[in-house]
């Protein structure tokens, strides 16, 4: 039985600017069957020759980027200086999963009378499952090394942005990769997520999204034993200590929490300053805070732009009701989705410093002393991203190693490259995207043991 329509609706005008066929069961399945199919003949091509449709697909990439970029600019509101960069990585990324098909390899293991090996083996039909935040970078990071190492695809994008998911659809074959290959689902989560979590024929679930639905997700995959990532919720804390160079450190707070106007599982939402300098820091920060230009996506020089939707902005609206505004900045009039860069005074207590708001809220929270900086900063369910801002090498080793989180960075905020470790401790997932860790995880190591003797 076919679903609802799917409006799609640009969140800067309000605008719809498509409207698709919902996919069903029905659908899911079919694409699960053509993926089936295909994966005889893709498990079979040489490494190399994947290697080149990889590259082939990631310089597609490149030569589309403004299109893809535009597409993905209207679709997520996203400033189309930022949508450029995000393209630039999705192409590195396939760049990064093409260079390293060949050189994920098993090993000969030393044992008795015979030889050990491991072949790493593809899972079969995978079913990846991306939110809207960041729809084709996300997509990359799942696609790039599923495809390198053999397995087939069933991609589904967030019912609110998949136009970037289905142009991508056209380069990879375009590219060369057989059809079948990579399929695109377009429909709702509770429906098309679900029947790929629980269909039999579906070996893996890579999934980014809500704490609570990546729950979910695990529970149903429990049935048929799947493989699942999961890449869930962050609140993360950026660490400031006295001794930082505290104009950089203030410099880049904003645009480390209110960068994709805050819809971003890493962003640095809890901004943790060390006593003796919060009271400069906050002036600093902001100043700097003043500076994000909020406005159209279309224009060159715009930072932020507006929410995803406008229930999206009741539930961030809902998080600032009860606390006390140190900055509020102003969004545009008329028709869109805006939320203004907003700073918070909070305790960690607070509801805003608890819960992932995925907006452009900034919640400051004092600390004395580096202990209690570690335990403010732990002392939350998630465990993904964070900063520490000092001086001092050795407290910033110090502090990163007491840090329970899975992605951290020193004197910087920079979270994702295409060949380091992404993913998360604690409720903010498991499992790593990106770099060649993500590819154990779209593969299962075989071990076969060849007698040369008596035994
Ligand atoms: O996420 P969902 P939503 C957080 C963020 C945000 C909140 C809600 O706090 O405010 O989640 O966002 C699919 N079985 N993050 O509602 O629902 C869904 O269609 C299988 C953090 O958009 O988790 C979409 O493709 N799949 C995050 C994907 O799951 C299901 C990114 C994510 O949607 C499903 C996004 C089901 N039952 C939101 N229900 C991050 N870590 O970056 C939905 N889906």
């Amino acid at each position: 039985m076919r679903q609802m329509a799917l409006i799609v609706t640009n969140p800067a005008t309000e605008e719809t600017i498509a409207e698709l066929d919902a996919a069903g069961v029905e659908e899911t399945d079919a694409a699960v069957a053509r993926a089936k199919q295909a994966f005889k003949e893709w498990r079979a091509v040489a490494p190399t020759d994947r290697a080149r449709l990889l590259r082939r697909l990631a310089t597609l990439v490149e030569e589309h980027a403004e299109e893809l970029a535009r597409i993905e600019s209207q679709n997520v509101g996203k400033p189309i200086a930022g949508a450029r960069a995000e393209v630039g990585m999705v192409a590195q990324v396939f760049h990064f999963y093409a260079g390293a098909v060949d050189k994920h390899y098993g090993q000969t293991i030393p044992v008795a009378a015979g030889v050990d090996m491991t072949f790493r083996e593809p899972l079969g039909v995978v079913g990846l499952i991306v939110p809207w935040n960041f729809p084709l970078n996300i997509s990359s990071w799942k696609l790039g090394p599923a495809l390198a190492c053999g397995n087939t695809v069933v991609l589904k994008p967030a019912e609110l942005t998949p136009l970037s998911a289905l142009r991508l659809a056209e380069l990879i074959l375009e590219a060369g990769i057989p059809e079948g290959v990579v399929n695109v689902v377009v429909g709702p989560g509770r429906v098309v997520g679900q029947r790929l979590v629980e269909h039999p024929d579906v070996a893996k679930i890579g999934f980014t999204g809500s704490t609570e639905v990546g729950r979910g997700v695990m529970q149903g995959a429990a049935e048929t034993i799947k493989r699942v990532t999961l890449e869930l919720g962050g609140k993360s804390a950026n660490v400031i200590f006295a001794d930082a160079d505290l104009e950089r450190a203030a410099a880049a707070a904003p645009y480390a929490v209110f960068d994709n106007a805050g819809q971003d599982c890493c962003a640095r939402s809890r901004i943790l300053v060390q006593k003796s300098v919060y009271d400069r820091f906050l002036d600093l920060l902001i100043e700097a805070t003043r500076m994000v230009k909020v406005g159209d996506p279309k224009d060159e020089t715009t930072e932020m732009g507006p929410l995803i939707s406008a229930e999206h902005r009741e539930k961030v609206a809902s998080y600032v009701a009860d606390t006390v505004s140190a900055f509020k900045g102003d969004t545009p009039e008329g028709a869109g989705f805006w939320y203004p860069c907003t700073l918070v005074e909070a305790s960690n207590e607070d509801r805003v410093a608890r819960e992932e708001v995925f907006g452009p809220v900034a919640a400051l929270i004092p600390f004395a002393d580096e202990e209690e900086a570690v335990t403010i900063a732990n002392d939350t369910p998630y465990g993904l991203s964070g900063s520490i801002w000092t001086e001092n090498g050795a407290r910033a080793l110090r502090v990163a190693r007491a840090l329970e989180s899975g992605v951290l960075s020193i004197n910087s905020n920079s979270s994702v490259r295409p060949s380091t470790p992404f993913g998360g401790f604690k409720q903010s997932g498991f499992g790593r995207e990106l770099g060649m860790h993500a590819l154990d995880g779209y593969s299962e190591i075989k071990n076969v043991y060849l007698a040369t003797g008596g035994g």
